[in-house]
């Protein structure tokens, strides 16, 4: 398991996103600001886009796409929309397109609503790799998987299940509503709950939407308490979400009473793990997936892959890698946080 800490690299993370939400305020224009840009030689170009600014997962993989960037010698930028939304990303696809970049890497937030400004895109000879959120498969050329959906759903009901004692009412507060990611994970859950004895005592009462955005999911979570007096569980399988709904149980009558977990990272959720609201959540490192991603990328812009299956490629320090069926490379396992282990992460 390869979770390493990358304190120098998160700040800068931080000043490049900065510097990209300026950049992206007056965002129409063509940019003309990511230095050599094209493909006339030089290094490689490559912008990476995640769902929104301003979520620490993101700043974790963009400085790990940055940090594999600075070692291949190539050139990475980070813009990106505020709101975790498909309209928002749909310019800056565009504006790569126009720059020529060599690769582009981002999270989608909708499997079909980006796949006509993907097209141009690569009809501009723009690698385009997906990670964290995957469009459908033939819109792009690589996805780079986190984790596999089955893994991440099974982990998240075996946890809740532990922590409620196998009975109860649970809901799941999930990001985006077309979010491609919590949509699979969740039909895995729907699928795992339905046809698996050993979670014959579990009931999924409801589904809510906090759109990655922390108000929203902190709504969301005093909704879902309201709406369902004998809740015992929530599962929130996204780091803006889980982050929320921990920041409300830990001040309410709920604290202790009503489970959580998902998804998080343990900045976000050390506190809530230290002052008893939170047992145990998952995640991989999404540092780890955004250097992945990065290597990926430079990969297929360079020539050395083409991404059919079989292929493989070096990926650093995270060592050789192999594209599989629908174009997907794998990170890896997801992996369990708790009192015991959250003070070794720092991201
Ligand atoms: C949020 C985003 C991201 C997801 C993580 C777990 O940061 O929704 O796409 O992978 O949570």
């Amino acid at each position: 398991m390869k979770f390493h800490t990358r304190r120098p690299i998160a700040l800068a993370a931080i000043i490049l996103t900065a510097s990209a939400a300026l950049t992206a305020c007056g965002s129409d224009d063509d940019g003309g600001d990511s230095g050599s840009g094209g493909d006339g030689g030089g290094s490689l170009s490559m912008t990476m886009l995640p769902k929104n600014l301003g979520n620490p997962y993101f700043d974790t993989s963009t400085a790990g796409a940055q940090a594999a960037a600075e070692e291949l010698g190539a050139e990475l930028e980070e813009v990106g929309p505020e709101t975790a939304s498909p309209d928002a990303q749909v310019s800056y696809i565009n504006t790569v397109a126009q720059q020529g970049k060599d690769a582009l890497i981002l999270s989608a937030n909708d499997p079909e609503a980006l796949c006509d400004a993907i097209e141009e895109a690569r009809s501009a000879d723009v690698k385009v790799i997906t990670f964290d959120a995957d469009t459908n498969p033939e819109c792009r050329d690589l996805f780079i998987n986190q984790a596999t959906a089955e893994g991440i759903a099974a982990k998240q009901l075996e946890l809740i299940s532990e922590q409620i004692g196998g009975e109860g009412e649970i809901a799941i507060l999930s990001a985006a509503a077309n979010a491609t990611n919590q949509n699979a994970w969740i039909e895995m859950m729907e699928t795992e709950l339905a046809d698996n004895p050993d979670y014959a005592g579990l009931e999924l009462v409801d589904t809510v939407y906090g759109d990655d955005d922390d108000q929203k999911s902190f709504d969301q979570t005093e909704a879902l308490l309201q709406n369902h007096p004998d809740l015992k569980g929530i599962i929130s399988p996204t780091t803006v979400g889980i982050a929320a709904a921990a920041r409300y149980l830990s001040d309410s009558q709920y604290k202790g009473k009503v489970a959580l977990t998902g998804l998080g990272t343990p900045n976000q959720m050390r506190e809530y793990v230290e002052n008893g609201t939170v047992e145990s959540f998952a995640l991989w490192n999404p540092g780890d997936l955004g250097a992945l991603a990065a290597y990926a990328a430079a990969a297929l812009a360079n020539g050395d892959i083409s991404g059919e299956e079989g292929d493989s490629f070096e990926a650093g320090d995270l060592g050789e890698f192999e594209v599989g069926a629908d174009g997907v490379v794998l990170l890896g396992e997801p992996f369990t946080f708790d009192a015991e282990n959250i003070g070794d992460f720092d991201f």
